[in-house]
Protein backbone atom coordinates (compact mmCIF):
# COMPACT_ATOMS: atom_id res chain seq x y z
CA UNK A 1 0.00 0.00 0.00
CA UNK A 2 1.37 3.66 -0.83
CA UNK A 3 1.79 5.63 2.41
CA UNK A 4 -1.84 7.97 0.60
CA UNK A 5 -3.72 5.07 0.65
CA UNK A 6 -2.90 4.04 4.14
CA UNK A 7 -3.71 7.41 5.26
CA UNK A 8 -7.09 6.69 3.69
CA UNK A 9 -7.80 3.39 4.77
CA UNK A 10 -6.96 4.60 8.89
CA UNK A 11 -9.38 7.69 8.09
CA UNK A 12 -11.82 5.83 6.92
CA UNK A 13 -11.49 3.07 10.06
CA UNK A 14 -11.28 6.09 12.25
CA UNK A 15 -14.59 7.27 11.15
CA UNK A 16 -16.41 4.17 11.03
CA UNK A 17 -15.27 3.77 15.02
CA UNK A 18 -15.54 7.82 15.83
CA UNK A 19 -18.74 8.90 14.12
CA UNK A 20 -21.72 8.06 16.60
CA UNK A 21 -24.29 6.20 14.72
CA UNK A 22 -27.61 7.96 15.38
CA UNK A 23 -29.95 6.44 17.08
CA UNK A 24 -33.68 6.63 15.84
CA UNK A 25 -37.04 5.85 17.88
CA UNK A 26 -39.75 4.28 15.56
CA UNK A 27 -43.13 5.73 16.59
CA UNK A 28 -45.49 2.86 15.37
CA UNK A 29 -48.98 3.29 15.20
CA UNK A 30 -51.11 -0.07 15.98
CA UNK A 31 -54.72 0.30 15.79
CA UNK A 32 -56.39 -2.65 16.51
CA UNK A 33 -59.84 -4.23 18.61
CA UNK A 34 -59.04 -4.74 22.40
CA UNK A 35 -62.66 -4.29 24.34
CA UNK A 36 -66.10 -5.39 23.14
CA UNK A 37 -66.99 -8.70 22.19
CA UNK A 38 -64.23 -8.75 19.57
CA UNK A 39 -61.09 -8.21 22.03
CA UNK A 40 -59.85 -11.38 22.08
CA UNK A 41 -58.67 -10.31 18.38
CA UNK A 42 -56.89 -7.24 19.21
CA UNK A 43 -54.82 -9.65 22.09
CA UNK A 44 -53.60 -11.92 19.94
CA UNK A 45 -52.12 -9.10 17.55
CA UNK A 46 -50.78 -7.18 20.34
CA UNK A 47 -49.78 -10.24 22.05
CA UNK A 48 -47.97 -11.11 18.83
CA UNK A 49 -46.35 -7.51 18.38
CA UNK A 50 -45.06 -7.53 21.63
CA UNK A 51 -43.16 -10.73 21.68
CA UNK A 52 -42.07 -9.85 18.28
CA UNK A 53 -40.18 -6.75 19.36
CA UNK A 54 -38.73 -8.48 22.24
CA UNK A 55 -37.34 -11.18 20.26
CA UNK A 56 -35.58 -9.04 17.30
CA UNK A 57 -34.99 -5.73 18.98
CA UNK A 58 -31.55 -6.09 18.06
CA UNK A 59 -32.32 -6.50 14.79
CA UNK A 60 -33.05 -2.74 14.19
CA UNK A 61 -30.36 -1.63 16.98
CA UNK A 62 -29.49 1.31 17.38
CA UNK A 63 -33.12 2.17 16.63
CA UNK A 64 -36.05 0.94 19.00
CA UNK A 65 -39.38 0.70 18.45
CA UNK A 66 -42.19 2.03 20.33
CA UNK A 67 -45.66 0.87 20.00
CA UNK A 68 -48.56 3.26 20.32
CA UNK A 69 -51.33 1.20 20.86
CA UNK A 70 -55.20 2.42 20.34
CA UNK A 71 -58.52 0.55 20.87
CA UNK A 72 -61.30 0.65 18.26
CA UNK A 73 -63.51 -1.06 20.04
CA UNK A 74 -64.65 -3.15 17.10
CA UNK A 75 -65.89 -2.90 13.70
CA UNK A 76 -66.34 0.82 14.04
CA UNK A 77 -65.45 2.94 11.19
CA UNK A 78 -66.03 6.58 12.93
CA UNK A 79 -63.32 5.66 15.93
CA UNK A 80 -60.82 4.04 13.49
CA UNK A 81 -60.82 7.50 11.88
CA UNK A 82 -60.58 9.54 14.96
CA UNK A 83 -57.47 7.37 16.33
CA UNK A 84 -55.63 7.29 13.29
CA UNK A 85 -56.43 11.07 12.62
CA UNK A 86 -55.13 11.31 16.29
CA UNK A 87 -51.86 8.74 15.71
CA UNK A 88 -50.66 10.59 12.54
CA UNK A 89 -50.90 14.46 13.85
CA UNK A 90 -50.74 14.40 17.74
CA UNK A 91 -48.88 11.58 18.32
CA UNK A 92 -46.53 11.73 15.14
CA UNK A 93 -46.29 8.03 14.26
CA UNK A 94 -43.71 7.34 11.17
CA UNK A 95 -45.86 4.22 9.96
CA UNK A 96 -49.07 2.78 10.77
CA UNK A 97 -50.24 -0.91 11.90
CA UNK A 98 -52.75 -3.62 12.59
CA UNK A 99 -56.60 -3.21 12.20
CA UNK A 100 -59.18 -6.46 12.19
CA UNK A 101 -62.26 -4.60 10.54
CA UNK A 102 -62.56 -4.17 6.86
CA UNK A 103 -64.93 -1.19 7.58
CA UNK A 104 -62.46 0.37 10.18
CA UNK A 105 -59.49 0.10 6.99
CA UNK A 106 -61.77 1.69 4.93
CA UNK A 107 -62.37 4.95 7.02
CA UNK A 108 -58.74 5.28 7.53
CA UNK A 109 -57.48 5.01 3.91
CA UNK A 110 -58.54 8.81 3.12
CA UNK A 111 -56.44 9.43 5.95
CA UNK A 112 -53.26 7.46 5.24
CA UNK A 113 -53.35 9.01 1.73
CA UNK A 114 -53.58 12.41 2.83
CA UNK A 115 -50.70 12.29 5.61
CA UNK A 116 -48.63 9.71 2.62
CA UNK A 117 -48.78 7.56 6.25
CA UNK A 118 -48.09 3.84 4.96
CA UNK A 119 -50.61 1.32 6.92
CA UNK A 120 -49.16 -2.49 7.05
CA UNK A 121 -52.94 -4.11 7.49
CA UNK A 122 -52.74 -7.20 9.17
CA UNK A 123 -55.69 -8.64 9.36
CA UNK A 124 -58.75 -7.17 7.23
CA UNK A 125 -59.24 -9.34 4.30
CA UNK A 126 -61.93 -7.81 1.45
CA UNK A 127 -60.21 -7.61 -2.05
CA UNK A 128 -61.06 -3.86 -2.73
CA UNK A 129 -59.41 -2.40 0.44
CA UNK A 130 -55.97 -2.17 -0.56
CA UNK A 131 -56.87 -0.42 -3.76
CA UNK A 132 -58.24 2.54 -1.61
CA UNK A 133 -55.31 3.55 -0.52
CA UNK A 134 -51.81 4.11 -2.06
CA UNK A 135 -50.39 3.74 1.35
CA UNK A 136 -51.95 0.62 1.97
CA UNK A 137 -49.57 -3.03 2.10
CA UNK A 138 -51.89 -6.18 3.33
CA UNK A 139 -49.73 -8.93 5.12
CA UNK A 140 -52.93 -10.84 6.21
CA UNK A 141 -55.25 -12.27 3.17
CA UNK A 142 -58.13 -11.85 1.45
CA UNK A 143 -61.50 -14.22 1.56
CA UNK A 144 -61.36 -14.60 -2.30
CA UNK A 145 -57.93 -15.85 -1.92
CA UNK A 146 -59.23 -18.35 0.22
CA UNK A 147 -62.79 -18.98 -0.62
CA UNK A 148 -61.98 -19.02 -4.53
CA UNK A 149 -60.38 -21.97 -4.16
CA UNK A 150 -62.66 -23.44 -1.67
CA UNK A 151 -65.75 -23.49 -4.16
CA UNK A 152 -62.95 -25.26 -6.60
CA UNK A 153 -62.37 -27.63 -3.80
CA UNK A 154 -65.54 -28.40 -3.10
CA UNK A 155 -66.97 -29.46 -6.13
CA UNK A 156 -63.64 -32.06 -6.67
CA UNK A 157 -64.69 -33.66 -3.39
CA UNK A 158 -68.29 -34.61 -5.01
CA UNK A 159 -70.42 -31.52 -3.76
CA UNK A 160 -72.70 -30.54 -5.96
CA UNK A 161 -75.33 -28.73 -3.81
CA UNK A 162 -74.27 -25.80 -1.60
CA UNK A 163 -76.15 -23.04 0.51
CA UNK A 164 -74.18 -19.97 1.78
CA UNK A 165 -74.21 -18.39 4.97
CA UNK A 166 -71.86 -15.35 5.39
CA UNK A 167 -72.17 -12.12 7.35
CA UNK A 168 -73.44 -8.76 5.80
CA UNK A 169 -70.60 -6.70 4.93
CA UNK A 170 -67.13 -6.30 3.09
CA UNK A 171 -65.49 -9.83 3.75
CA UNK A 172 -68.80 -11.68 4.00
CA UNK A 173 -69.88 -10.52 0.38
CA UNK A 174 -66.50 -11.44 -0.77
CA UNK A 175 -66.53 -15.30 0.62
CA UNK A 176 -69.78 -15.36 -0.82
CA UNK A 177 -69.33 -13.92 -4.42
CA UNK A 178 -65.76 -15.99 -4.26
CA UNK A 179 -67.13 -19.22 -3.79
CA UNK A 180 -69.99 -18.99 -5.84
CA UNK A 181 -68.22 -18.20 -8.55
CA UNK A 182 -66.12 -20.79 -8.57
CA UNK A 183 -68.30 -23.37 -7.27
CA UNK A 184 -71.09 -22.51 -10.07
CA UNK A 185 -68.65 -22.17 -12.64
CA UNK A 186 -67.36 -26.19 -11.87
CA UNK A 187 -70.98 -26.66 -11.92
CA UNK A 188 -72.21 -26.75 -9.00
CA UNK A 189 -75.55 -25.94 -7.84
CA UNK A 190 -76.57 -22.88 -5.11
CA UNK A 191 -79.13 -24.32 -3.23
CA UNK A 192 -80.34 -20.56 -1.46
CA UNK A 193 -78.27 -18.32 0.58
CA UNK A 194 -78.17 -15.48 3.65
CA UNK A 195 -76.49 -12.57 4.86
CA UNK A 196 -76.34 -12.45 8.26
CA UNK A 197 -75.84 -9.57 10.61
CA UNK A 198 -72.51 -8.73 11.74
CA UNK A 199 -73.66 -6.69 15.17
CA UNK A 200 -75.07 -9.50 17.78
CA UNK A 201 -76.22 -11.77 15.51
CA UNK A 202 -78.41 -14.94 16.49
CA UNK A 203 -77.47 -17.41 14.02
CA UNK A 204 -80.17 -19.75 14.79
CA UNK A 205 -82.80 -19.24 12.22
CA UNK A 206 -80.07 -18.59 9.59
CA UNK A 207 -79.25 -22.43 10.23
CA UNK A 208 -82.50 -23.15 10.18
CA UNK A 209 -83.21 -21.79 6.87
CA UNK A 210 -80.24 -23.42 5.47
CA UNK A 211 -80.77 -26.84 6.85
CA UNK A 212 -84.94 -26.48 5.18
CA UNK A 213 -83.31 -25.82 2.27
CA UNK A 214 -81.42 -29.28 2.51
CA UNK A 215 -77.92 -28.99 0.49
CA UNK A 216 -74.80 -31.42 0.67
CA UNK A 217 -72.99 -28.86 2.54
CA UNK A 218 -73.32 -25.08 3.80
CA UNK A 219 -70.47 -22.52 3.00
CA UNK A 220 -70.11 -20.07 5.84
CA UNK A 221 -68.08 -17.19 6.54
CA UNK A 222 -68.33 -15.10 10.10
CA UNK A 223 -65.38 -13.30 11.36
CA UNK A 224 -62.82 -14.97 13.46
CA UNK A 225 -63.16 -15.36 17.21
CA UNK A 226 -66.29 -15.33 19.24
CA UNK A 227 -68.61 -15.02 16.61
CA UNK A 228 -67.08 -18.10 14.70
CA UNK A 229 -67.58 -20.10 17.74
CA UNK A 230 -70.80 -19.04 18.51
CA UNK A 231 -71.68 -19.97 15.02
CA UNK A 232 -70.40 -23.50 15.51
CA UNK A 233 -72.52 -24.09 18.63
CA UNK A 234 -75.69 -23.00 17.02
CA UNK A 235 -74.34 -25.30 13.64
CA UNK A 236 -74.06 -28.30 16.69
CA UNK A 237 -77.51 -27.36 18.47
CA UNK A 238 -79.51 -27.39 14.77
CA UNK A 239 -79.19 -30.69 14.33
CA UNK A 240 -76.95 -30.51 11.15
CA UNK A 241 -74.49 -33.25 11.55
CA UNK A 242 -77.58 -35.71 12.10
CA UNK A 243 -79.03 -34.39 8.82
CA UNK A 244 -76.12 -35.13 7.25
CA UNK A 245 -75.63 -31.34 6.00
CA UNK A 246 -71.78 -31.00 6.45
CA UNK A 247 -69.94 -27.56 6.63
CA UNK A 248 -67.08 -25.59 4.53
CA UNK A 249 -65.63 -22.35 4.40
CA UNK A 250 -62.70 -20.29 4.57
CA UNK A 251 -60.22 -21.21 7.85
CA UNK A 252 -61.98 -18.26 10.04
CA UNK A 253 -64.87 -20.30 10.67
CA UNK A 254 -62.45 -22.58 12.39
CA UNK A 255 -59.66 -20.46 13.72
CA UNK A 256 -56.88 -22.47 16.13
CA UNK A 257 -57.06 -20.45 19.39
CA UNK A 258 -60.86 -21.06 19.24
CA UNK A 259 -60.88 -24.57 18.33
CA UNK A 260 -60.83 -25.62 22.25
CA UNK A 261 -63.76 -23.32 22.68
CA UNK A 262 -65.98 -25.22 19.90
CA UNK A 263 -66.59 -28.88 21.73
CA UNK A 264 -66.79 -31.32 19.13
CA UNK A 265 -69.36 -29.90 16.48
CA UNK A 266 -65.93 -28.66 14.42
CA UNK A 267 -64.63 -32.26 13.99
CA UNK A 268 -64.62 -33.14 9.86
CA UNK A 269 -65.22 -29.62 9.06
CA UNK A 270 -62.96 -28.82 6.07
CA UNK A 271 -61.55 -25.14 5.50
CA UNK A 272 -59.29 -23.12 2.61
CA UNK A 273 -56.90 -21.38 4.54
CA UNK A 274 -53.28 -19.54 5.28
CA UNK A 275 -52.29 -20.90 8.23
CA UNK A 276 -52.87 -23.73 10.89
CA UNK A 277 -51.45 -23.62 14.20
CA UNK A 278 -50.17 -27.16 13.47
CA UNK A 279 -48.35 -26.37 9.57
CA UNK A 280 -45.32 -28.30 9.54
CA UNK A 281 -42.32 -26.11 8.94
CA UNK A 282 -39.14 -24.83 11.64
CA UNK A 283 -40.59 -21.26 11.51
CA UNK A 284 -43.72 -22.46 12.61
CA UNK A 285 -41.81 -24.41 15.40
CA UNK A 286 -40.29 -22.49 16.41
CA UNK A 287 -42.82 -19.21 16.30
CA UNK A 288 -45.25 -21.41 18.27
CA UNK A 289 -42.46 -22.63 20.88
CA UNK A 290 -42.03 -19.03 21.41
CA UNK A 291 -45.53 -18.18 21.95
CA UNK A 292 -45.77 -20.80 24.48
CA UNK A 293 -42.43 -20.03 26.56
CA UNK A 294 -43.94 -16.71 26.51
CA UNK A 295 -47.78 -17.04 27.00
CA UNK A 296 -48.52 -20.46 28.23
CA UNK A 297 -48.31 -24.01 27.41
CA UNK A 298 -52.07 -23.35 26.54
CA UNK A 299 -51.64 -20.64 24.38
CA UNK A 300 -52.42 -20.68 20.63
CA UNK A 301 -51.12 -18.39 18.53
CA UNK A 302 -53.89 -18.55 15.32
CA UNK A 303 -53.86 -16.51 11.93
CA UNK A 304 -54.63 -12.81 13.96
CA UNK A 305 -51.57 -13.16 15.63
CA UNK A 306 -49.56 -14.42 12.15
CA UNK A 307 -50.65 -11.40 10.38
CA UNK A 308 -49.41 -9.37 13.48
CA UNK A 309 -45.90 -11.10 13.84
CA UNK A 310 -45.29 -10.80 9.89
CA UNK A 311 -46.87 -7.42 9.72
CA UNK A 312 -44.12 -6.27 12.20
CA UNK A 313 -41.32 -8.35 10.65
CA UNK A 314 -42.35 -5.81 7.48
CA UNK A 315 -41.97 -2.85 9.97
CA UNK A 316 -38.62 -4.01 11.17
CA UNK A 317 -37.35 -4.25 7.26
CA UNK A 318 -38.28 -0.87 6.04
CA UNK A 319 -36.77 0.31 9.48
CA UNK A 320 -33.38 -1.48 8.81
CA UNK A 321 -33.31 -0.39 4.88
CA UNK A 322 -33.86 3.27 5.69
CA UNK A 323 -31.76 2.93 8.71
CA UNK A 324 -34.40 4.55 11.13
CA UNK A 325 -35.82 7.14 9.60
CA UNK A 326 -38.89 6.77 7.94
CA UNK A 327 -40.12 8.13 4.64
CA UNK A 328 -43.73 7.05 3.29
CA UNK A 329 -43.14 6.57 -0.23
CA UNK A 330 -39.68 5.03 0.44
CA UNK A 331 -41.50 2.81 3.02
CA UNK A 332 -43.75 1.54 0.36
CA UNK A 333 -41.59 1.29 -2.06
CA UNK A 334 -40.06 -0.81 0.31
CA UNK A 335 -43.11 -3.08 1.15
CA UNK A 336 -43.28 -3.72 -2.76
CA UNK A 337 -41.88 -7.14 -3.31
CA UNK A 338 -41.02 -7.92 0.16
CA UNK A 339 -40.58 -11.31 0.69
CA UNK A 340 -40.55 -13.18 3.86
CA UNK A 341 -40.49 -16.90 5.75
CA UNK A 342 -43.27 -16.69 7.54
CA UNK A 343 -45.03 -19.82 10.14
CA UNK A 344 -47.51 -19.74 7.69
CA UNK A 345 -45.00 -20.69 4.50
CA UNK A 346 -43.25 -18.25 2.13
CA UNK A 347 -45.09 -15.03 1.39
CA UNK A 348 -44.84 -11.95 -0.77
CA UNK A 349 -46.23 -8.40 -0.89
CA UNK A 350 -47.17 -8.20 -5.08
CA UNK A 351 -45.42 -4.87 -6.12
CA UNK A 352 -48.57 -4.39 -8.74
CA UNK A 353 -51.30 -4.82 -6.01
CA UNK A 354 -49.79 -4.17 -2.48
CA UNK A 355 -51.78 -7.16 -1.85
CA UNK A 356 -50.18 -10.55 0.08
CA UNK A 357 -49.11 -13.70 -2.05
CA UNK A 358 -48.91 -16.89 -0.49
CA UNK A 359 -49.98 -20.33 0.06
CA UNK A 360 -53.48 -21.93 0.61
CA UNK A 361 -53.64 -24.87 2.62
CA UNK A 362 -57.25 -27.02 2.42
CA UNK A 363 -57.52 -28.85 6.18
CA UNK A 364 -59.79 -31.28 7.67
CA UNK A 365 -60.19 -30.52 11.76
CA UNK A 366 -58.87 -33.55 13.35
CA UNK A 367 -58.53 -34.92 16.74
CA UNK A 368 -55.02 -34.79 17.35
CA UNK A 369 -54.15 -35.81 21.05
CA UNK A 370 -56.62 -34.75 22.91
CA UNK A 371 -57.14 -30.84 21.20
CA UNK A 372 -58.88 -30.27 17.79
CA UNK A 373 -56.39 -29.20 15.21
CA UNK A 374 -56.55 -28.06 11.21
CA UNK A 375 -54.53 -30.92 9.82
CA UNK A 376 -53.36 -29.61 6.45
CA UNK A 377 -54.31 -32.04 3.35
CA UNK A 378 -53.55 -30.17 0.64
CA UNK A 379 -51.25 -26.85 -0.17
CA UNK A 380 -52.20 -24.64 -3.41
CA UNK A 381 -48.71 -22.42 -3.88
CA UNK A 382 -48.41 -19.12 -4.07
CA UNK A 383 -51.76 -17.36 -4.42
CA UNK A 384 -52.38 -13.66 -5.40
CA UNK A 385 -55.70 -12.36 -4.72
CA UNK A 386 -58.27 -13.82 -7.76
CA UNK A 387 -60.56 -10.79 -7.43
CA UNK A 388 -57.30 -8.74 -8.39
CA UNK A 389 -56.33 -11.19 -11.01
CA UNK A 390 -60.57 -10.86 -12.38
CA UNK A 391 -59.91 -6.90 -11.69
CA UNK A 392 -56.63 -5.81 -12.47
CA UNK A 393 -55.30 -2.46 -11.65
CA UNK A 394 -55.55 0.26 -14.21
C1 LIG B 1 -62.39 -9.49 8.66
C2 LIG B 1 -62.01 -10.53 7.82
C3 LIG B 1 -62.62 -9.77 10.02
C4 LIG B 1 -61.88 -11.83 8.34
C5 LIG B 1 -62.48 -11.06 10.50
O1 LIG B 1 -62.67 -11.39 11.80
C6 LIG B 1 -62.13 -12.10 9.67
C7 LIG B 1 -62.56 -8.14 8.11
C8 LIG B 1 -62.79 -10.40 12.77
O2 LIG B 1 -61.98 -7.85 7.08
O3 LIG B 1 -63.33 -7.35 8.73
O4 LIG B 1 -62.04 -13.35 10.16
Amino acid sequence: MTSKLKIIAAAALAAVFVQPVAADNVKVGIITTLSGPNASLGQQMDQAIKLYNKLHARDIAPHTVEIVLRDDTGPAPDVARRIAQELITRDRVNILGGVVFTPNAHAIAPLATEAKMPLVIMNAGTSVTTTLSPYFARVSFTLWQSSFPMGQWAHQAGIRSVFTAVTDYGPGHDAEAAFTKAFTEAGGKIAGSVRMPLANPDFVPFIQRAKDANPEAVFTFVPAGRQATAFMKAFGERGMREANIRLIGPGDIVTDEELPNMGDVPLGVVTMHHYSSVHDSPTNREFQAAWKKEYGPNAVPGFMAVGAWDGMAAIYHVIKQQNGKLDGDRTMALLKGWKHESPRGPIMIDPDTRDIVQNEYIRRVEKLGNALANIEIGTIPQVKDPWKVFNPPK
